[in-house]
């Protein structure tokens, strides 16, 4: 017997040897373990033996038996592991390839970056930023403003209303009124925001965008209006542009100037120019000292406190610095037109 288990060993060894796959592995164990294996057989054969050899033939059996379904479990593990290592390798997945479909992310709309390349200036410019609704009364639209009900600059700004006394704000102006209502000056504050005109054409839209600002306290020149909207424009157009103040006239500021700045396309140096019309010069905001009437309306005392106010449209100064010939196009939502800038 000690002999036969020495040849099984022997022939079991080289076929562990032989079989590399699972498989043949898994069919070892059938064969020698199984309920019909080698083994089975062997322990069968148990009682045919004379009695006193019985004992140790079925001790050398069992200790050969454990030898081999250790080293085919243990074998079967190693197989396992490097499957399950092939396996997880093939399925890894390299999260720093580049994408197959180019992703475009989104960007600001080109009225947000000049508005928000104008707050930044007058922020550094000491001044706050405050906000207020797009339904306002007509009070604080135009009477507050020293624009009576029969005044012809109602006539200038083409309102919709939504019932008699009530509208789409056609400036960001209200803003100010309820500024100065609520704080006493000295007040260095603008007001951006949508505004609403019943207006469509190449140059207007229904909606569009205003900055105004305004500066309040004792002693408030022109001087300080010429010097602060120089400043700005500089900033925002670049160092050496020229500026010039032109007079004019709305019902909320006296005395009144329209403001120009050197061409931004031709640098005044085309008489074709299409942007400038060959004239040198863009219209870029108005401005003027804030007329006593607006003062009297929000209990401000006119002689004790002077101040200056401007009001420019964002999406004609982003036309002007971009050389775009038609404002419906920033709200056409037409991405090939958007993603330029
Ligand atoms: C208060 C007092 C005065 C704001 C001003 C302008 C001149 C002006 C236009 C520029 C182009 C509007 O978008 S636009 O059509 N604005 O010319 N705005 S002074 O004056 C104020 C505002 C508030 C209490």
């Amino acid at each position: 017997m000690i002999a036969r288990l020495q040849a099984l060993e022997d022939e079991f060894k080289s076929e562990l040897e032989e079989s590399s796959a699972k498989d043949a592995v898994l069919s070892l164990k059938t064969k020698y373990l199984g309920r019909k294996g080698l083994f089975a057989a062997l322990l069968k054969e148990i009682p045919t033996l004379a009695p006193e050899d019985r004992g140790a033939a079925g001790k050398a059996i069992n200790i050969l038996k454990r030898k081999i379904e250790e080293e085919l479990d243990s074998r079967i593990e190693t197989i396992s592991k490097t499957e399950r290592l092939q396996e997880l390798s093939s399925e890894s997945i390299d999260v720093t390839l580049p994408g197959r479909i180019a992703v475009s992310s989104g960007r600001l709309h080109p009225t947000t970056m000049i508005m928000d390349e104008i707050e930044d200036i007058f922020l550094g410019l000491g001044f706050d930023i405050a906000e207020g609704p797009e339904l306002e009364s007509d009070y604080y639209n135009f009477e507050a403003l020293n624009i009576p009900k029969d005044h012809p600059a109602r006539e200038m700004q083409d309102t919709f209303y939504i019932d008699e006394e009530h509208l789409l704000r056609t400036h960001t102006s209200p803003v100010q009124i309820h500024v100065m209502e609520n704080s006493p000056p000295p007040l260095r504050v603008i007001a951006p925001g949508a505004v609403y005109r019943r207006d469509s054409d190449v140059t207007h839209t229904p909606m569009f965008h205003q900055v105004e600002g305004f500066m309040v306290d004792r002693g408030v020149t022109f001087a300080d209006l010429k010097g602060l909207l120089t400043l700005f424009l500089q900033r925002l157009f670049g160092k050496k542009t020229p500026v010039r103040f032109r007079p004019s006239f709305f019902p909320f500021t006296e005395p009144s100037a329209e403001v120009d700045i050197g061409c931004v396309i031709c640098r005044s140096k085309d008489s074709a120019c299409r942007v400038c019309k060959g004239t040198g010069w863009l219209e870029i905001l108005g401005s003027g000292l804030i007329h006593p009437r607006v003062f009297e309306s929000v209990n401000y005392d006119s002689t004790e406190f002077t101040g200056f106010a401007f009001g420019l449209g964002i999406e004609r100064i982003a036309m002007l610095k971009y050389g775009i010939d038609d404002i419906r196009l920033f709200y056409e939502n037409d991405l090939d037109f958007l993603t330029q800038f």
